[in-house]
C-alpha cells in the first residue's frame, strides 16, 4: 500500500464522525512534567508525542509519557467500585460502595477511636489535583494520628532540612542546572528518573548542554549510572556515607579559608556553629567510611569554591539513609558557604504561580518547625509535619493493645511493594478489620481492601502540578484539560475523597461532595482576603466567590490560587495577570521566566534569616560524630536503582515498558561475584534481617565492590491481584529486604539504601 492509500484506508476504518483533533496535556507520571501532544481520531488516541511548543519541555518525552493511552485502555484498570463480600470481589455501584464504607468504618471509629484508622498517601498524590487539594480535608475528617505517606520513604529529610533552614518543607533550593558551571550531584540518576525535587523536563539534554558550554558534572554514587557515565567524574562513594563526605568538604572550606557566603551573609545565622560542627571531620578522618580518599575530597571542595558558579544537589541516595537529614542540610551548607545559595547558576528558589509558602503571608516571618508533637504508639517515633514515619505502619497494625490500627485507608499507594519490610506489612494488612483503597489497579496492596474506588485514568483528569511546579528550575505554569470525559456516572477522584471525608465526619454515605468543595473554597477565600500581604487583602469574600462561581472542583480552587499568587490578576486589580482562563488559553504553558534571587524576602523562618545551624541539626551531629568511631564493616550493602521504563510499583502492566530483557535483577561487582560463586544470569539468594528473596544476578563493573543493587517496585507474584502483564514480568520485591527498624532518627525517614545483606548462590 502507498502512504496515501494507507491513510485513506485508515480514514475509512475510523468511519464517519471520527474527526481528528489534537489535545495538549502535561504528563503526570513523574516530576519532569513534560508537555504531550495527543492526536485523536474521534475518541481514540492515535499517537502521543512530546509537545514541541511546550514552554518548558520543548518536545522532550520519555518512553513512559507515550503510554498514557495504554494505561487508559488497559483492560486491568479498574472502572467500577469493587466490594469484597465473603472473600470475593463484586462490582458495586458508587452508592453501594460508599454505603459499605460507612457500614464498616464508622463502627471501628466509634468503638476504638479515630486513631484505629491509618491512612497512607502514596506517591501519585503529589501528581494529582485530587491528592493535592482534597487529601487534607479527608485527613481532617478522619482525625487520626496515624497518617503516613510516601514522603517518609523518600524526601522527608530534604523537606525537614529545608524547613529548618528556609522556613517550609517545600522551600527547597533547586540546582540551577541551565546556568551552573559545576554541578555536584549525589545519589541521583536523572537519566533514569528524570529528576526529583528539581522539576525540569529533559534533564539529560540539560546536563549535556551544561557540559557543552564548558561546565562540569561530578556524580557521587556507589553505582556508575548512566548519569555518572555522562559525567566528567564519578565518585564511587560507600552507601550511607554522604554526610561524612559533605561534612569533610565543608571542613576543607573553613580550613582553607574558602568560605564566602556572598550576598546572603547579611541575613544568615549560624556560620560559626557550622565551623565548629565540621571540625571533627577532616578529609583524612572520613576517607575509610566514605571510600573516597582525602585528596579527592579536598579537590572536590576547592573546585566548588573556585567555580564561577556551582550547585550541589542530593537526592534519593542521600535522603533514604541513616543520616538523611544531615546530608540534605550539608548539601545546602555547601551551597551557602561557596556563595552559591540564591544566585544564578547556584541553588535557587522557585517563584511558583500557585500554592507556595514563600509567596504568601509576611516576608521573613514564619512559625517554628515542630518535630514530635505526636509520637507513634509502639516505638514512640516522632511525627514531622503531622505525619508519622511509614517505618511504623506495620507494627501499628500488628501490635495488639489500646490504640492498635484496625482499619486502613490507602490512597494511590502500594506500600506492600514500596515500604521497608513489605512482607510484614503484607501480613499485617491481611489481619485488619477493614480497608478501603482508591486506586486504578487490584494490586499487591489493594488486594487486601474490602472496598476499592477506581480513580479515573490520567487522560480523564484535569492537571496542574501544584507541588512540583514549586520546585521547578524555571518559573512556569501549565494547565491540562481532560482529554477524555468521565464515563456516565463515574466520579472524579476528588469527589471520591470528598465523599470519604463526609462519611468520616458522620454526614452520611449519600452526602454531596460539593459540600466539601464549597467549604474549602470559602475558607481559602477568607484566608486570602485576611492576608495583609496578599493582593486581595480587605476585599469582600462574596465578591471573589462570585467571580470564581462558574467553576467547581479543583479548577475553582486553582483559579483562586493563581489569581492570588505572585503573578495573579488579583481578581481584576492586576490587569493581564494570571488566572485559570489565561492558562486555559495557553495549552503549551506560560513561561514566567528564569529563576531570580528571592532571599531574604522568600524566607519564612521565624528569625527571617537563613538558619545555617538549626538546633535539631546541631544536636543530630552528635550521632554522626559517634558513627565516625564505628568500625567500617566489610559486609555487602544493598542499594536500589531506577529504570527509565519503570515507575515505582505500578507501570509494569504496560507491555511496551516491560518487554525485553528482565529489569528486576541484582547488580553485583565481578570481584564479589567471583568471591561468592555467583554467575551472570544465575539466581542468588539474598537475606537481610527483615526477609529474603531469590533474584537473577547481573555481573557488572558499574557498581562499587561490596555493594549490590536491586530495583524496587517489583514482586507482582502475589495471589489475588489482577494485573496480567505485570504478573508475567513479576520480578521480586526488594522491600522484603529493607528493614523497618532502620530509619533516620531526625526525620523518621526509612533507610532504603545501604541495607546489610548476605548473598549466596540459590
Ligand atoms: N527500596 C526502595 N523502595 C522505595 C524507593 C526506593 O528508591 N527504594 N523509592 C520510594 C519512593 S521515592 C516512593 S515515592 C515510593 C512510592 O511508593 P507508593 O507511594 O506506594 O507509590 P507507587 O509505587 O507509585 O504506587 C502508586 C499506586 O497508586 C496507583 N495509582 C496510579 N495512578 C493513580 C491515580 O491517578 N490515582 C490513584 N488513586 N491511584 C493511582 C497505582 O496503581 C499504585 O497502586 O516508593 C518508595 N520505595
Ligand atoms: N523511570 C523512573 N523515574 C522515576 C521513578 C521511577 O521509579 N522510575 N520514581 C520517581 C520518584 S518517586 C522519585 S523520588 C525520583 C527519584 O529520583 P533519583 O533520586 O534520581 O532516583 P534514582 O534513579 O533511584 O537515583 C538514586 C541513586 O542513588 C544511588 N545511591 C544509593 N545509595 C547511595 C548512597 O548512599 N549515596 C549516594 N551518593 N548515592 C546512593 C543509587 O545507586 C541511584 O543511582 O524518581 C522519580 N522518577
Ligand atoms: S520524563 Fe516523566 S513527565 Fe516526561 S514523559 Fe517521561 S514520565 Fe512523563
Ligand atoms: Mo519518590
Amino acid at each position: 500500500m502507498t502512504a496515501v492509500e494507507d491513510q485513506a484506508a485508515r480514514r475509512a476504518e475510523r468511519g464517519p464522525g471520527s474527526a481528528t483533533r489534537t489535545a495538549y496535556r502535561t504528563c503526570p507520571l513523574c516530576e519532569a512534567g513534560c508537555g504531550l501532544e495527543i492526536n485523536l481520531a474521534g475518541e481514540r488516541v492515535q499517537r502521543i508525542r512530546g509537545d514541541r511548543a511546550d514552554v518548558f519541555s520543548a518536545g522532550y518525552i520519555c518512553p513512559k509519557g507515550s503510554t498514557l493511552n495504554a494505561l487508559h485502555e488497559d483492560p486491568d484498570r479498574l472502572r467500577t467500585p469493587l466490594v469484597k463480600r465473603d472473600g470475593r470481589w463484586q462490582e458495586a455501584s458508587w452508592d453501594e460502595a460508599f454505603a459499605e464504607v460507612e457500614r464498616r468504618l464508622l463502627p471501628i471509629i466509634e468503638e476504638q477511636g479515630r486513631d484505629a484508622v491509618a491512612v497512607y498517601l502514596g506517591n501519585p498524590n503529589a501528581h494529582t489535583l485530587a491528592g493535592q487539594l482534597y487529601g487534607r480535608p479527608l485527613l481532617k475528617a478522619l482525625g487520626t494520628t496515624n497518617v503516613y505517606s510516601a514522603s517518609t520513604v523518600d524526601q522527608r529529610p530534604k523537606e525537614l532540612s529545608s524547613a529548618l533552614m528556609f522556613g517550609a518543607g517545600l522551600i527547597v533550593a533547586v540546582p540551577d542546572i541551565d546556568r551552573t558551571a559545576l554541578l555536584l550531584m549525589l545519589g541521583a540518576n536523572p537519566y533514569a528518573s528524570n529528576g526529583s525535587l528539581a522539576t525540569a523536563p529533559d534533564w539529560p539534554g540539560r546536563l549535556e548542554a551544561l557540559r557543552a558550554r564548558g561546565g562540569r558534572l561530578v556524580v557521587v554514587d556507589p553505582r556508575r549510572t548512566r548519569t555518572a557515565q555522562e559525567a566528567d567524574e564519578w565518585v564511587p562513594v560507600r552507601p550511607g556515607s554522604d554526610p561524612f563526605l559533605l561534612a569533610a568538604m565543608v571542613h576543607v572550606l573553613f580550613a582553607d579559608d574558602l568560605v564566602d557566603l556572598g550576598r546572603i551573609g547579611d541575613f544568615t545565622n549560624g556560620l560559626d556553629e557550622v565551623r565548629a560542627l565540621v571540625a571533627p571531620f577532616p578529609p583524612e578522618a572520613v576517607a575509610t567510611v566514605t571510600g573516597v580518599d582525602a585528596t579527592t575530597i579536598r579537590r572536590l571542595a576547592s573546585d566548588l569554591a573556585a567555580a564561577p558558579t556551582a550547585a550541589v544537589y542530593g537526592r534519593i541516595g542521600t535522603t533514604t539513609a541513616e543520616f538523611g537529614t544531615l546530608a540534605s542540610w550539608l548539601v545546602d551548607v555547601l551551597n551557602a558557604c561557596t556563595g552559591n545559595l540564591d544566585r544564578p547558576g547556584g541553588a535557587m528558589f522557585t517563584r511558583a504561580a500557585a500554592g507556595a509558602a514563600n509567596t504568601r503571608g509576611a516576608p521573613r516571618a514564619g512559625r517554628p518547625v515542630r518535630i514530635g508533637r505526636r509520637r507513634s504508639r509502639v516505638r514512640g517515633l516522632p511525627d514531622t509535619f503531622g505525619e508519622l514515619p511509614v517505618v511504623c505502619l506495620a507494627e501499628e497494625m500488628d501490635t495488639p493493645g489500646e490504640g492498635q490500627v484496625r482499619a486502613f485507608v490507602c490512597l494511590a499507594g502500594n506500600p506492600v511493594l514500596s515500604t521497608p519490610n513489605g512482607g510484614r506489612l503484607d501480613a499485617a494488612l491481611a489481619g485488619l478489620d477493614f480497608m478501603v483503597a482508591v486506586d486504578i489497579y487490584l494490586n499487591e496492596t489493594t488486594r487486601h481492601a474490602d472496598v476499592i474506588f477506581p480513580a479515573p485514568s490520567a487522560l480523564q483528569k484535569p492537571h496542574y502540578d501544584i507541588a512540583l511546579l514549586q520546585l521547578a528550575i524555571r518559573n512556569v505554569a501549565n494547565w491540562s484539560e481532560p482529554v477524555h470525559p468521565l464515563e456516565p456516572g463515574q466520579l472524579d477522584e476528588w469527589e471520591v475523597l470528598a465523599r470519604l471525608a463526609l462519611i468520616a465526619q458522620g454526614a452520611g454515605a449519600g452526602a454531596d461532595p460539593a459540600i466539601v468543595d464549597d467549604l474549602m473554597v470559602d475558607a481559602l477565600v477568607r484566608s486570602a482576603v485576611a492576608d495583609q500581604h496578599g493582593p486581595v487583602h480587605g476585599r469582600d469574600p462574596e465578591e471573589l466567590l462570585g467571580v470564581l462561581s462558574p467553576r467547581r472542583g479543583p479548577g475553582r480552587i486553582l483559579d483562586l490560587m493563581l489569581r492570588t499568587g505572585p503573578y495573579g490578576d488579583a481578581f481584576g486589580a492586576v490587569p493581564g495577570g494570571l488566572s485559570l482562563d489565561v492558562l486555559q488559553a495557553s495549552p503549551h504553558g506560560v513561561d514566567l521566566g528564569a529563576l531570580e534571587p528571592r532571599l531574604p524576602g522568600g524566607l519564612r523562618t521565624p528569625s527571617g534569616m537563613v538558619e545555617l545551624a538549626p538546633p535539631p541539626l546541631v544536636a543530630d551531629m552528635a550521632r554522626l560524630r559517634a558513627a565516625l568511631a564505628r568500625p567500617v564493616g566489610d559486609g555487602l550493602l544493598l542499594v536500589g536503582r531506577r529504570d527509565l521504563r519503570s515507575n515505582n510499583s505500578w507501570m509494569h502492566n504496560v507491555e511496551v515498558l516491560v518487554r525485553g530483557r528482565p529489569r528486576c535483577t541484582m547488580h553485583v561487582h565481578p570481584d564479589d561475584a567471583d568471591r561468592l560463586g555467583l554467575a551472570d544470569g544465575a539466581a542468588a539468594r539474598v537475606t537481610s534481617r527483615a526477609g529474603e528473596l531469590v533474584v537473577p544476578v547481573e555481573v557488572t563493573d558499574a557498581i562499587r565492590a561490596g555493594v549490590v543493587s536491586i530495583p524496587h517496585g517489583w514482586g507482582h507474584d502475589r495471589p489475588g491481584t489482577a494485573m496480567g502483564v505485570a504478573a508475567d514480568h513479576a520480578g521480586v520485591n526488594a522491600n522484603l529486604l529493607t528493614d523497618e527498624l532502620r530509619y533516620d532518627e531526625l526525620s523518621g525517614n526509612a533507610v532504603l539504601n545501604g541495607v546489610p545483606v548476605e548473598v549466596a548462590p540459590a
